[in-house]
């Protein structure tokens, strides 16, 4: 570990350099720099949010980020499964540019993280003369030259991988360089998040700031304490957990914007919130209605999320933005805010929102989206979608999405021709797009699947036992 924070230490002294030679031209504005606070929700369905519709389970926090900004109702991901969808939402970049197409599956080592060619949303943010934090669930490579604090992150408080709420392998870079298993019975991921965050912003607030904040909710294994399972007590089984975890991390989003808020910092800061793929709702009930499909799927309620904005005093309040918009826009929209220009070869495939959104600009900002996750892959064009998914069997199935949120009828038999153009359009996209570096196991997902299943039935009966144990807790 020596030759790592060796490293460390020589990048931040050369960054601090490099800062120090731009702070005679930068630091008058500064002050205008707007903080960039990035949620990121794991595995939520699209049908959960109250801003959604859902009326089961209160969100009011994250709710209020739609309310006080902008609600795009045609947000996409890059990809249904964690890690490659951040590794687009990390780098601007679809990640089949450079072979992130896959989570680690059968990679070992030092095989599998973010290739380190790629800068990430913290390294542009930090050569700006940002501070910058990770707090949560990283999933970009365990190895340390993929970890957080090598790519552009001052600070990490969260797991490098999947984690249980309880107990996790948890990595804080103010104290060690490498995780250790938390052994605080009362530590729950999202309660501590939001601490850290709280802590980190009040540390911060002077500054410019980006926090990326990768909540592991609402990912299986389904845990929560019974603060949160008491709200729900007309629930019962994992509908009653998982409620329990939303409402956990909806407190811990109404921590970080009441944070902000006392700071005064609320105009100051642009908030947004996603999560990284749909719902899986079989094994952890998150739905996706009225879309049709699940994380995994190419479908839209794999790759079409609840997905929000707020900068106050700079974008509309309550504004419903309907034109496709896709994680890739948030870092060129971030930079547009700092005022920052990326280098001329960083070749971003997203966009920069902010004059769709003010008003100032006319039009769509994509013409087209595209998706490659192996077998499967999709293309938008207007209200059209050509998908080949899955559950379908690959077969390519043409949907109008203006008319058909649900794909439910397939209309390449009626018009052959849109279908061809599509395709067509897939294929010069895919052309500059690579091998994947690692591909999954065969196999795998099944005894994934099955581990999951195992692992969901231990945590039941300990929850079970916890509840009759301790009272009133
Ligand atoms: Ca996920």
């Amino acid at each position: 570990m020596l030759r790592v924070a060796t490293l460390r230490v020589l990048v931040s002294l050369i960054a601090a350099a490099a800062m120090a030679a731009e702070a005679s031209t930068a630091f008058a504005a500064d002050s205008a720099k707007p903080n960039i606070v990035l949620l990121f929700a794991d595995d939520l369905g699209w049908g959960e949010i109250g801003a959604q519709g859902n009326e089961e389970i209160p969100t009011p926090h994250i709710d209020s980020i739609a309310a006080s900004g902008v609600k795009f109702t045609a947000g996409y991901v890059t990809c249904p499964l964690c890690s490659p969808s951040r590794a687009g939402l990390m780098t601007g970049r679809y990640q089949t540019r450079f072979g992130h197409e896959f989570n680690e599956g059968g990679a070992r080592g030092a095989t599998f993280g973010l290739p380190l060619e790629e800068k990430t949303f913290a390294d542009r943010l930090k050569t700006a003369g940002y501070a910058t934090a990770a707090i949560g669930k990283w999933h970009l490579g365990r190895e340390p030259q993929f970890r957080p604090m090598e790519r552009g992150f001052d600070e990490f408080y969260g797991t490098l991988a999947n984690t249980p709420f309880y107990h996790p392998q948890l990595l804080d870079s103010r104290k060690s360089d490498d995780p250790a298993r938390v052994e605080d019975d009362s530590f729950y991921t999202t309660d501590a998040y939001a601490a850290r965050a709280v802590e980190w912003i009040n540390e911060h607030k002077s500054e410019p700031f980006f926090l990326y904040m990768p909540f592991n909710a609402q990912h299986a294994p389904l845990q929560a304490p019974k603060k949160y399972l008491d709200r729900f007590p007309q629930l019962e089984g994992n509908r009653k957990i998982f409620a329990a975890m939303l409402s956990a991390m909806d407190d811990a989003v109404g921590d970080v914007l009441g944070t902000l808020d006392k700071n005064g910092l609320a105009e100051n800061t642009l908030v947004v919130f996603l999560t990284d793929n749909g719902g899986p709702t079989g094994s952890t009930t998150s739905k996706n209605d009225p879309l049709r499909g699940t994380k995994a799927t190419t479908l839209e309620g794999g790759i079409r999320v609840p997905f929000y904005m707020q900068w106050k005093g700079h974008l509309p309040a309550g504004k419903v933005y309907d034109q496709p918009v896709i994680s890739l826009d948030i870092l060129p929209t971030a930079l547009a805010a700092a005022g920052v220009e990326a280098d001329a070869d960083a070749k971003l495939d997203g966009v920069n929102l902010l004059p769709y959104l003010d008003g100032s600009k006319e039009g769509q900002p994509h013409e087209s989206l595209f998706w490659r996750f192996g077998e499967q892959w999709a293309v938008r064009h207007g209200d059209w979608k050509l998908v080949a998914s899955r559950p379908d069997k690959l077969k390519p199935m043409l949907f109008n999405l203006a008319e058909d949120i649900s794909e439910a009828k397939d209309l390449s038999g009626e018009h052959p021709d849109k279908a061809e153009e599509l395709k067509r359009l897939w294929d010069e996209w895919n052309e500059n797009n690579v091998e994947a570096k690692w591909k999954p196991e065969p196999g795998q997902r099944n005894r994934r699947q099955r581990n999951r299943q195992r692992g969901q039935r231990r945590e039941r009966a300990r929850q079970a036992q916890e509840a009759a144990q301790t009272p009133g807790q």
